[in-house]
């Protein structure tokens, strides 16, 4: 799933006009029907937003079981019309452009509770719908948060329903739990050294709330980019599990062909990377799937004991072996720390400081323009040795598509390990 190049991902807001001519749009006839729409206090009447459709919306509550059968229904039937390897969910917080649904909200205490987050105008509603409104699980005001959550079991199976395939599938509103369904995107960030910088921190959190398919939007989204931040943020985006460039509406343009083919050329050596990489990467999924951990991780959490590793957000790591230090200020270079110890590494344009660990073996393939033909190529080796000249690592892999390939054994897993001893070479394998 992570690492196929998607060929059709299609993206799903969780609203729907309300306003189509009778007879012309089967997905809100259906789901009038049903019952499935989150209501307005009274609990019977729907409540009517507005959204990207024009006209007017209403928002169907997936924390009602009959809407995940009417939406598992209508992504396998919109597969017949336009062919979709994977599903983006996005507005799902739920979004909505004003202030509550139509005609705003009541005055009670669900809606003006006597204490608000720090939030811009000062109302729960804000670009959302009133929190006394009605779901299947509560008032909205209990159930905001997990509005996403709930949209995505359901995603996921209805996508591999639709595509007999392992799911892909992206949500913007994620909660714990989550991360077995779907994978995350750090949402609307600006195109700002901060954001990029903030971007690392957004990464290593998301790990630890067990959402390891994440990344954000490469160059930014709002605000226009600049040449070099966008090159700084191609290189560090390599590196995102979910490596996306994206941008807003309006902007300009940042796709990585647009500034020119020296700038081309550097995307497509640090993207060669971390194709290159793909083996290790797909095996710490591996790990994450089976066991729990991260994928993406700080230094401190491969050396606790070491105080000085505990606030480094400017570097992070593919496991316990790979270390990414990307530049994050402009003209700059990078004071990388491994193991008590700072150095000055040069880092001009064309380069991100990346960094092994001794000790480990990183499997390899040889890269190509999608995962289906790189699958076909020959893997290889890296070999790091510790200072006993030792080393060793592991690979996870199996067809990359089949759903349950764990459950139902169909993968390869083998352990390697490395020893030197007085210039004889071992290398052991074990399957
Ligand atoms: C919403 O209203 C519809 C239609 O009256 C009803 O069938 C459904 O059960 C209601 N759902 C909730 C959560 O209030
Ligand atoms: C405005 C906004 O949503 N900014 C986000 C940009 O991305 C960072 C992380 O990458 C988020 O923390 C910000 O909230």
């Amino acid at each position: 799933m992570l690492l196929m190049i998607i060929l059709g991902i299609f993206l799903k807001d969780p609203f729907l006009s309300k306003d189509e001519a009778p007879g012309t749009y089967r997905p809100y006839e259906l789901g009038e029907e049903m019952g499935i729409w989150v209501n307005n206090s009274d609990g019977i009447t729907p409540a009517v937003g507005k959204v990207w459709p024009p006209g007017e919306s209403v928002f169907p509550d997936y924390t009602n079981p009959r809407t995940a059968e009417w939406w598992i229904q209508m992504c396998t039937e919109f597969k017949n019309v336009l062919d979709y390897d994977g599903l983006w969910i996005d507005m799902n917080e739920p979004a909505n452009f004003g202030t509550g649904q139509n005609p705003g909200c009541a005055h009670n205490d669900l809606n003006y509770p006597p204490y608000v987050p720090r939030i811009s105008d000062y109302s729960l509603a804000e670009k959302t719908l009133c929190p006394d409104s009605k779901t299947y699980l509560g008032d909205h005001y209990d159930t905001h948060s997990l509005f996403g959550w709930s949209q995505t079991p359901p995603t996921f199976i209805a996508a591999q329903k639709a595509t007999g395939k392992r799911a892909f599938v992206l949500s913007r509103s994620t909660f714990v739990g989550s991360g077995k369904y779907a994978g995350h995107w750090l949402g609307d960030n600006f195109s700002r050294w901060k954001d990029m910088h903030m971007s690392i921190i957004g990464m290593l959190e998301f790990n630890l709330f067990g959402i390891p398919y994440i990344g954000a939007d490469i160059c930014g989204f709002l605000l226009d980019t600049t040449y070099e931040l966008c090159l700084r943020w191609m290189q560090l985006g390599s590196f995102y599990p979910f490596s996306r460039n994206h941008n807003g509406q309006g902007q300009m343009e940042q796709d990585p062909a647009v500034f020119g083919a020296e700038f081309a050329e550097i995307s497509r050596s640090t993207l060669l990377i971390r194709y290159t990489l793909l083996p290790y990467l797909y095996t710490l999924f591996f790990d994450s799937h089976a066991y729990g951990n991260t994928v993406v991780r700080g230094l401190m959490h491969e050396f606790t004991s070491d105080q000085e590793t505990h606030g480094i957000d400017t570097a992070f790591l593919w496991g316990p072996a790979f270390m990414i230090a990307p530049v994050l200020q402009e003209g700059d270079k990078v004071p990388a720390s491994w193991q008590r110890r700072y150095v000055s590494v040069d880092a001009p344009l064309d380069k991100i400081p990346l960094f092994l660990r001794g000790g480990y073996i990183l499997p390899t393939q040889a890269p190509a323009t999608t995962t289906t033909l790189s699958r076909q190529n020959p893997f290889g080796l890296i070999i790091a040795l510790d200072d006993q000249g030792a080393a060793s690592g592991s690979l996870f892999w199996d067809d990359g598509d089949s759903i349950d390939s764990i459950e139902r054994e169909l993968y390869f897993l083998v352990k390697y390990a490395f020893s030197e001893v007085s210039s004889n070479a071992y290398f052991d394998t074990y399957i």
